[in-house]
């Protein structure tokens, strides 16, 4: 961090990111809104961003606000002018760029999934447990953690309200792989991305369920499926190649969690007519709570102890200053989306930099996700527990 000249401005931070697609335009959000909006500790400041196509990045910095464009990673991290690095890249390069960024002696935020594999994983851990010595903190964007209806749910079920869970039950739903003619992007190669739906969309449900429920899956049974086996290649022209893809379309997965409550997770991008929805239902001994993304702003909450004439699900509009990350913004029924997520990510890791805490959820924390999705796929390959039903009158 660098102390400005006046006392009254705060100190700044020189963010380097690495990547410049969906993610890097949402991060981009985040670093260039929060000090506006929140009091933060430390002014983040967009020093430079990275990526491979020079003309592609140029117009990345111009568009987002990035002061520099440079077309290698390993210049940026090297940058004096760069205190956080911030990985949006495809998963096979989160931990050769967090490592070494870390070792850089930078702070890091990594997109989810952490990495593409629980190896990879325990590394990234490894390398931040050694860099939070040297003062240095390091992040994984769950930014669904971050909707102040979810952080909300979050505080009701620590504080007891719906006592002890029984269920959780998610459902992350979208649907821009149904079309077979969707091309063989690199989110469709394993050994790019690491898995399909279940890292892209299952990490966020999973890091969901345990966070909300304050406790780690103990074990999984799943099920998973490749729908559309083979996808045209883009190429310049001429023949029309296919690929085969090597990931999943769909993960169905159930799970126990240590205090005896069960979890079902569904993650598919085949799912017509659903664009981004992320749906939960949690039950407990005392109630229940359930949430969907494509209504963010508000939250489901019955109350099983009033009179069954009066009980009910009653809707709570998450947006009082007293809940979470609403103080910074507009009065009451004033509704937030889904960029403001990405504000309330840089807000928290701000503050952790600035106090010299762990940032949740942590690198721990996304190697505890990953361990979940390799016992998924491990469950799957092995169809453990899967038992056919026969069939016919015989
Ligand atoms: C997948 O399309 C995706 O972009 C995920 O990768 C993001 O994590 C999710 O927030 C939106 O959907």
């Amino acid at each position: 961090m660098e102390q400005r000249d006046s006392e009254a401005a705060p100190p700044t931070l020189g963010v380097g990111m690495v990547g410049y697609a969906f993610m890097g335009a949402a991060h981009s959000q985040g670093w260039r809104n929060v000090s506006r909006v929140f009091d933060v500790p430390v002014k983040p400041e967009l020093a430079a961003i990275a990526g491979r196509d020079p003309s592609a990045v140029r117009a990345a910095a111009d568009r987002h606000g990035w002061a520099a464009a440079v077309t290698d990673w390993r210049d940026l991290i090297a940058r004096d002018d760069v205190q956080l690095v911030d990985v949006c890249t495809p998963g096979d390069s989160h931990a050769e760029i967090a490592i070494a960024a870390l070792e850089a002696g930078k702070h890091v935020l990594c997109e989810k999934p952490l990495a593409n594999s629980v190896a990879e994983a325990r590394a990234m851990v490894d390398a931040a447990e050694r860099a939070k010595a040297r003062g240095q903190v390091a992040m994984v964007g769950f930014n669904y953690r971050r909707v102040p209806a979810v952080a909300y749910a979050r505080q009701l079920i620590a504080g007891g309200s719906l006592g002890a869970l029984r269920h959780l039950r998610f459902t992350y739903l979208q649907d821009w792989l149904v079309d077979p003619a969707f091309p063989l992007t690199w989110r469709l190669r394993k050994e790019s991305a690491g898995s399909g739906a279940l890292g892209d969309l299952g990490a966020h449900i999973v890091d969901l369920a345990q966070f909300l429920a304050g406790e780690h899956l103990a074990g999984v049974s799943a099920l998973t499926e490749t729908f559309v086996k083979e996808r045209p290649v883009a190429s310049g022209g001429g023949e029309q190649s296919t690929g085969r893809v090597t990931v999943d379309d769909a993960a169905l997965f159930n799970g126990r969690l240590p205090s005896g409550a069960l979890a079902s997770f569904e993650a598919t991008r085949m799912a017509a007519g659903r664009k981004n929805s992320l749906r939960f239902e949690i039950n407990g001994e005392r109630g229940s709570i359930a949430f969907d993304l494509e209504r963010l702003n508000e939250l489901s909450f019955h109350d099983d102890t009033e009179p069954a004439t009066s009980a009910g699900f009653k809707r709570i509009l998450v947006t009082e200053a007293d809940h979470p990350y609403l103080e910074a913004w507009w009065p009451p029924g004033h509704a937030l989306g889904y960029e403001h997520t990405f504000t309330h990510q840089a807000r928290d890791l701000l503050h952790a930099i600035a106090d010299g805490t762990e940032p949740a959820p942590s690198f721990a924390d996304g190697l505890q996700v990953q361990r979940v999705l390799a016992a998924v796929e491990e469950s799957a390959q092995n169809n453990a527990s899967y038992v056919p039903v026969p069939t016919g009158t015989g």
